[in-house]
C-alpha cells in the first residue's frame, strides 16, 4: 500500500506528512469526542503497522475538538449488544493497534487535551511520550460504567502510575488534572500548547537515526517483558546492531573531532 492509498482509506483519522518525515495522525471524530469505534481501531492498525515502512521518522498523535479521546464508543457498544466472544475479539484489535504503536519502532508523541479517559488513556499510554496542556484530565471511568479496561490499561497505565493508583482511579472514578497527572507519571510534559510542544519533540526525535529510534521505541518495551538475565542478553544484541551501524560513524567522527555538540544542561 502506498502512502496516498493509506491516506485515501482514512475516514476517522487524518494523516498529514511533513517534509522532515514527521507524521501528524489526528483523531477526527470530534462530535463523538473521538470515541473509539471499531472502524477507528482498524484505521489505527492500518496507519501504525505501515508507518515505519512508509518512511515515518516520528509521529504526533493529535485530536480534533476539545477532547483527546473519550475511550470506547459506548453507543456503538450498547447498540451492538456484543457477545463475550465478540468483545474479546474487539479488544484484541485494540491490542493489535496499540502494540503496533508501542513496539513499532517509530517514536509516537501524544498531544493531549481535555478528556483522556478510559480507552482514551489506554491509547495515550501506548504512545512513547505524552504532552498534556492545562485543560487535560485523566480518568478510568470503566468502573463506574459497569465495565473493565480492555485496551491494555492493566499493563500500560499500571506501568506508568503503579497498580495502587490505577485501582483507585477505577474504584472511585478519581480524576487526575493535568499537573497532578504529570506528577504521578501519566504524562511527561505539561505545556501551554501540547500540539506545538509535541511537534517540537517529534522533530527532535526525527533527527535521530531510524535504527536507533527503532531500538528505543521497540527494544525497551520488549525488554520490560523479559527476565533481567534475558533482557541483558537482548540488550547486548540490540546494542551490537545499533552501535555499529554505518550511519552512526559520521556522528562518532564529529565527537572524536570535537565538532559535535556537548551535553549541557541548557
Ligand atoms: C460518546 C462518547 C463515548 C462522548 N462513546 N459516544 N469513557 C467514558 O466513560 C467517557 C464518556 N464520555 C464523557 O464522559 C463525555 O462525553 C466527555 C467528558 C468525554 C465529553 O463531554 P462533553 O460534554 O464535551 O460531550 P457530551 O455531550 O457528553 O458528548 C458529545 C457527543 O459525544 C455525544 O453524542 P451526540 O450524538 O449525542 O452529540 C456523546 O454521546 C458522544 N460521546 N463520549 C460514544 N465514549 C476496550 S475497553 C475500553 C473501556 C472504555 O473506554 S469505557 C469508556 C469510558
Amino acid at each position: 500500500m502506498t502512502l496516498d492509498q493509506l491516506i485515501a482509506g482514512l475516514a476517522n483519522l487524518t494523516l498529514q506528512v511533513e517534509d522532515d518525515g514527521v507524521w501528524i495522525v489526528t483523531l477526527n471524530r470530534p462530535t463523538k469526542r473521538n470515541a473509539l469505534d471499531a472502524a477507528t481501531v482498524e484505521e489505527m492498525i492500518d496507519v501504525f503497522s505501515r508507518a515505519r515502512i512508509l518512511g515515518a521518522r516520528a509521529i504526533v498523535l493529535a485530536a480534533n475538538g476539545p477532547h483527546f479521546c473519550a475511550g470506547l464508543d459506548l453507543v456503538e457498544h450498547h447498540q451492538a449488544d456484543r457477545s463475550p466472544e465478540q468483545f474479546m475479539h474487539l479488544c484484541l484489535r485494540w491490542h493489535e493497534a496499540f502494540n503496533k504503536m508501542e513496539y513499532g519502532g517509530v517514536p509516537i508523541i501524544a498531544a493531549l487535551k481535555g478528556a483522556v479517559v478510559g480507552g482514551g488513556l489506554e491509547l495515550a499510554s501506548a504512545a512513547h511520550i505524552r504532552v498534556a496542556d492545562a485543560g487535560t484530565y485523566f480518568a478510568l471511568p470503566e468502573g463506574t460504567r459497569g465495565l473493565f479496561t480492555g485496551g491494555g490499561a492493566t499493563i500500560r497505565v499500571a506501568d506508568l502510575i503503579g497498580k495502587a493508583r490505577m485501582i483507585d482511579m477505577m474504584l472511585t472514578g478519581r480524576v487526575y488534572k493535568a499537573e497532578e497527572g504529570v506528577t504521578v507519571g501519566l504524562a511527561q510534559y505539561l505545556a501551554e500548547d501540547s500540539l506545538e510542544m509535541a511537534m517540537r519533540l517529534a522533530r527532535r526525535a526525527a533527527e535521530n537515526l531510524p535504527l536507533t529510534n527503532f531500538a528505543i521505541c521497540s527494544a525497551i518495551s520488549h525488554m520490560q517483558n523479559m527476565s533481567a538475565l534475558d533482557a541483558a542478553y537482548a540488550e547486548s544484541v540490540v546494542a551490537g546492531v545499533v552501535n555499529t551501524q554505518p550511519d552512526a560513524r559520521s556522528r562518532l567522527a564529529a565527537f572524536a573531532g570535537k565538532t559535535a555538540a556537548r551535553v549541557r544542561p541548557d
